[in-house]
């Protein structure tokens, strides 16, 4: 059975720590409310809540039944109810490693555990199998060459990112099974840097083939075309990530494979007050040398309504020119010659330029025609078209009506949509294209015998005042990597006992399971029926709204709102969504008129970019079809549906990996140093389910290995020649002759289950012998020579 209170090795804290008698499972549950009742002793810590919702630590004086008086640290004392105090830890468990090394797991225990490292520019805790990493908003000595070398020798046992890569490799090796490093967590919370220190650590083991220098410049590139000043993070990931890191049979770094997910396009036409667009382009207006400035036409930041509408330029401590040699430098790294790089610039610029363009009224019918100014000009001279061409591709439409093909002139709304829509569409397919050179650059040969890691950096979860169809994909592709999580963690764990005849008390967990019927149902579920509304020519996002209320009521996961607004009871919370641009951020069109247009250029790259909107390479399995502008049918995915196509795939991709989860955490919202907000905290652990992990991975037997396994393992240090036995007779032996205690083990019918820490002493053991016999031999070939 599972004890509670003090673990063992523990004992010499009996004295200090008061005993919990033994709890039932479901008071065990209780045990993480902030309240549990716990046998109060005199002079004992104790955690009790301030009205801010913070924790303060107390000592207790006197405790009479209902009513206790606490010291607090500022001299005060404060009567209290005695059933509103929380056991805290003793002092000799401050700042442990691994939070489930705590004799009291609740929540104050887990946070004021996190803050004294925090504190110390201590970062990274362990949580069970989890990192959790907070943002420290500083640089902090802890990374590079020295640091690397020393968790590659094993020399630090401390929590961090380079561990997590290690034990990434090793385990690759070991096991050859692909390994995957996932990583979540709020916006700004750290996840793209922790995934540039995990992939520092890899490319300096992998490394040596030279490709590794060329994985670590896909950052720079990535960054300044996917990444953005928002007013959550200077340097905000707009898209999510999955790099595959491929490793050759002898563990060197052969090549790597990138794939993202859902850029947020409409960044490049609009954005908030105070936040940027895409870096590359302020890169490209500040340091463009003076020949390419020409040959672009181009200005500064400020003269183009794209950028300017925002009001902000620049980022505090970044050089926007210096960033663009670093970029330049690196597409160099990647194979993507100077030719291309001119088109890629030229594409920049006619992106900024079509924001320039402007239209006036030409008749009483409120229709426009593109001013034929100098953003028209520029924008078919980048783009390699007529200016007449390009005024009449933004200005009318063609369209067939019965056996006729018309054209329909447009109204100043639906010009500044095709113009937008254009310049949105170049840029994701400038994105698309960088994508896939920088992936040819980096492919594995034909012959692809090794074995990979990937590392999948990924919006976390978004809850904000208003909430749009792209927290919908976000929180939707959340609730996926959630249900990955726990079924990893707790599902696949709990099976296993189960399955090898374990006694096993079962634990409840969280499933998020209906919340993601909700999405993905069909034929009634949102994305369906998103889809459905999307190719109805007069569905709106009010007519969406009222179809999800009139067939998702009955689901409790489900509230429909007033007007065009829905909730969702997500499993890190409830989020109103607005309908408001659903429809069409979902449906995505580009009027052929734009793609024609694109695909009769004598310039390269918008060539490519119209064939591969024409001829989507994703056929949909079962997308609706779009009827695109001039009777052309051409069968082009939903964006809802596309993103749910890659997220399957991303599942189906990690379920074949051994998982390494990293929980990233931002301490406060003003991206500055040594500031560490509780409530903010506590919040985003009970998001990503730490605190859960902790309860359940300590009260369980984390660390398994099969009979033959252990026994071929640790078989050789037995003092008994045990060559003809079974392999569960040896491991038995081994177990006896290491003296591991039986409450630390349980034998299945297959396999051995060993709670934490256990395994690391016999580890340790066969390290040293090993390293012994090794030296014995050198020694002995020492004397033959
Ligand atoms: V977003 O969802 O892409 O908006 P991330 O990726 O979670 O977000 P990011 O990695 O960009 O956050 O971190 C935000 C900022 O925190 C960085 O620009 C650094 O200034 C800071 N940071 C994060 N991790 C570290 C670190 N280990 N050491 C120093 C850090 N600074
Ligand atoms: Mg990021």
């Amino acid at each position: 059975s599972i004890e509670d209170g003090p673990s063992r090795g523990d004992e010499d804290l009996d004295s200090v720590a008061p005993s919990l008698p033994s709890i039932s499972s479901s008071r065990r549950e209780r045990r993480w409310g902030d309240t549990t009742p716990y046998a109060v002793k005199k002079k004992l810590q104790s955690w009790f809540q301030l009205p801010n919702g913070n924790w303060e630590l107390g000592r207790i004086l006197s405790t009479s039944g209902t009513e206790s008086v606490i010291s607090l640290s500022n001299d005060k004392v404060a009567k209290v109810k005695t059933e509103d105090l929380v056991p805290a830890n003793p002092d000799i468990l401050d700042g442990v490693d691994d939070l489930m090394q705590l004799s009291y797991l609740n929540e104050p225990s887990v946070l004021y555990n996190l803050q004294y490292r925090y504190n110390q520019d201590m970062i990274y805790t362990k949580a069970g199998p989890v990192l959790v990493a907070i943002n420290p908003f500083k640089r902090v000595s802890l990374y590079g060459n020295e640091y690397i070398e020393a968790y590659k020798r094993k020399a630090v046992e401390s929590p961090h990112v380079y561990a997590i890569a290690d034990t990434a490799i090793r385990e690759m090796v070991r096991d050859e099974v692909n390994q995957s490093i996932i990583i979540s967590g709020e916006s700004g919370a750290g996840k793209t840097e922790t995934a540039k220190i995990a992939m520092q650590y890899l490319a300096a083991l992998g490394g040596g083939s030279g490709i590794e220098h060329e994985i670590l410049k896909t950052n720079p590139i990535l960054e300044a075309f996917g990444n953005a000043k928002t007013l959550r993070n200077d340097n905000s990931s707009r898209f999510g990530k999955l790099i595959e890191i491929h490793f050759s049979e002898t563990g060197k770094i052969s090549g790597a494979n990138i794939q993202t997910f859902l850029l947020e396009k409409s960044r490049v036409v609009q954005c908030t007050e105070g936040e940027r667009s895409y870096h590359i382009f302020y890169q490209l207006c500040a340091g463009a040398p003076p020949a390419l400035r020409e040959m672009l036409n181009l200005k500064s930041a400020d003269e183009y309504k794209y950028l300017n509408q925002s009001n902000c330029y620049s980022i505090t401590g970044v050089n926007d020119a210096e960033e663009f040699c670093v970029v330049k430098e690196a597409l160099d790294v990647v194979h993507i010659n100077k030719e291309d790089q001119q088109s890629v610039f030229a594409m920049l610029a006619a992106v900024l330029w079509l924001g320039n363009i402007s239209f006036i009224v030409i008749d009483n019918e409120n229709h426009v025609e593109a001013v034929e100014d100098e953003g028209l000009f520029n924008v078919a001279k980048l783009i390699g078209c007529g200016m007449d061409e390009l005024k009449l591709a933004l200005s009318t439409r063609k369209m067939r009506v019965g056996n006729d093909n018309i054209v329909q002139k447009l109204t100043l709304t639906q010009a500044i949509d095709t113009r937008d829509a254009l310049a949105k569409s170049i840029y994701a397919c400038l994105f698309e294209w960088l994508v896939e050179q920088i992936n040819k650059s980096l492919a594995v040969g034909k012959r692809r015998t090794g074995r990979s890691i990937s590392i999948l950096d990924i919006y976390g979860f978004e809850s904000f005042d208003r909430n749009s169809f792209e927290q919908f994909c976000i929180n939707y592709a959340n609730e996926r990597l959630q249900q990955h999580f726990n079924r990893h963690l707790f599902k696949l764990e709990q099976e296993e006992y189960i399955q090898d005849g374990i006694d096993w008390t079962k634990v409840e967990f969280e499933d998020n399971q209906d919340c993601l019927s909700l999405f993905e149902k069909r034929p009634l579920g949102l994305l369906s029926l998103l889809d459905e509304e999307s190719t109805f020519p007069n569905g709106t996002d009010l007519t969406f709204a009222n179809k999800l209320k009139q067939h998702l009521s009955a689901n409790s996961c489900f509230r429909g709102e007033r007007d065009k607004a829905f909730a969702v009871s997500h499993y890190a919370g409830e989020v109103m969504y607005d309908t408001t641009g659903f429809l069409e951020k979902n449906r995505d069109l580009l009027h052929l008129d734009s793609i024609q247009l694109l695909s009769s250029c004598s310039c390269h790259l918008p060539q490519i970019f119209a064939s591969s909107m024409l001829n989507r390479p994703e056929k949909p399995l079962v997308g609706p079809l779009y009827k695109l502008g001039g009777g052309v049918d051409s069968q082009k995915m939903s964006v809802a549906t596309k993103f749910k196509g890659q997220l399957f795939l991303l599942m189906k991709r990690l379920e074949n990996t051994t998982p390494h989860f990293i929980r990233c955490i931002k301490p406060n919202n003003l991206q500055s140093p040594g500031l560490y907000e509780q409530g903010l905290v506590l919040q985003q652990l009970r998001c990503c389910g730490v605190l859960e992990v902790v309860r359940i991975s300590r009260s369980g037997f984390p660390t398994r290995m099969s009979h033959q396994k252990f026994a071929r393992r640790y078989g050789f240090l037995l003092l008994e020649n045990v060559a003809s036995q079974d392999p569960l007779s040896v491991s038995v032996a081994i177990l006896h002759q290491f003296n591991i205690l039986p409450e630390m083990y349980q034998v299945g019918c297959t396999k051995l289950f060993f709670r934490t820490g256990q395994i690391g002493v016999l580890e340790d053991t066969r390290n040293r012998t090993l390293h012994g016999i090794l030296r014995v031999q050198s020694c002995f070939r020492g004397h033959q020579d």
